[in-house]
């Protein structure tokens, strides 16, 4: 009979110091129970969130790409001369591709992701490229405070924040991102910004519930992280993945459902679940034009246009700093 090696007890104090402990722990233990999103993007999360952009029912990246090939010269003519870009959330930097292609007057790039390895990865393939642009990656949390780069103080600067990752912060922190990234990026700035729309509820509940289970896939990694990182041990068939849209509040929700009562330790704690009950990993906020509009002009940012693909499913706006 084949003898199994014990598992190790990967549980260490250290990783339990960690903010990513210290958020897992807040958030396990708060009623309803839920968790940041900003986890999903380990190396493995950060994959799969690339294969949902090519997921048919996945209208938002293919709507985004649409229009930036589109109107890519006139969102070029508002930029300053020799502007820096500075990308919230860079990802892939598919979407930053097609500006760079249609705006000579971009001569530096400054990708901001809380993922290092894409991060690393995308930084040396567009050195490669484009040779004369400065490119600047920054790996950090763009909801907290950090620096830009030095070089980027002489140039002129332009916000770039698509894939309507604006939707995942509450309206309120939507707000205080928009008003911190003003201060960032400072006066004459350009923002450049994707938002998805309010639609039909059964196109946005198959865009967040994919056929191939990819979506599903994305939610139970961070649990799969969880276990990874902080030797947590969730059984991640015992959770079931659930996105439907709220129409009340006007966003998609996504939940992991517990399918048992079941006990999880996670950093030394027993955390128990009741049979259905959910953690709460994300919301997806949708808009109008007008109640993004609204929301910019509140936040110190002036709209200067806004563009959607023929369906009307998606929006790219462009806006100044008010001074
Ligand atoms: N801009 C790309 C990727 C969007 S996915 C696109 O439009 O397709 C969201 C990206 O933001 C991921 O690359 C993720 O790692 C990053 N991200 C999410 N929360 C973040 C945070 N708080 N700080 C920095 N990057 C974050
Ligand atoms: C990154 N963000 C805008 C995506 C979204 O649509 O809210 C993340 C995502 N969650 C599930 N599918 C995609």
């Amino acid at each position: 009979m084949a003898v199994r090696a014990h598992t190790a007890i990967r549980y260490e104090p250290s990783a339990a110091d960690s903010p990513f402990a210290r958020d897992v722990i807040a958030g396990l233990t708060a009623r309803p129970k839920r968790l940041p999103p900003k986890y999903f993007y380990d190396e493995a999360g950060s994959q799969l969130f690339e294969q949902i952009t090519d997921l048919p029912e996945y209208y938002l990246t293919r709507c985004e790409l649409g229009i930036l090939r589109e109107h890519g010269a006139s969102i070029g003519r508002l930029l300053p001369a020799d502007t820096a870009v500075i990308e919230f959330g860079s990802g892939s930097t598919r979407k930053a591709r097609i500006l760079l292609a249609a705006a000579p007057a971009i001569t530096a790039y400054v990708p901001i992701d809380i993922s290092p390895e894409m991060l690393a990865e995308e930084a040396a393939q567009l050195r490669r490229d484009h040779p004369h642009l400065t490119v600047l990656p920054v790996e950090a949390d763009f909801t907290k405070p950090f620096h830009l780069p030095a070089p980027v103080a002489e140039k002129a600067r332009t916000g770039f924040f698509p894939g309507s990752t604006i939707g995942n912060f509450e309206p309120h922190d939507a707000s205080a991102f928009l008003r911190h990234a003003r201060r960032m990026l400072g006066t004459g700035a350009i923002l450049i910004i994707g938002v998805d729309l309010i639609k039909d509820a059964a196109v946005l509940n198959h865009a967040y519930d994919d056929a191939a289970g990819v979506t599903a896939k994305f939610n139970r990694n961070l649990l799969a992280r969880i276990n990874r990182e902080l030797g947590a041990d969730f059984d991640l068939d015992g959770f079931s993945h659930e996105a439907f849209y709220n129409s009340e509040r006007r966003r998609i929700e996504m939940h992991l459902a517990s399918r048992k009562r079941q006990k999880v330790r996670v950093c030394g704690r027993s955390i128990e679940f009741r049979a259905g009950e959910t953690i709460h990993t994300e919301n997806s906020y949708k808009y109008t034009l007008g109640s993004f509009g609204a929301l910019a002009r509140g936040s110190g940012w002036k709209p200067l246009a806004a563009w959607t693909d023929p369906n009307k499913y998606f929006s790219v706006h462009a806006l100044a700093a008010n001074h």
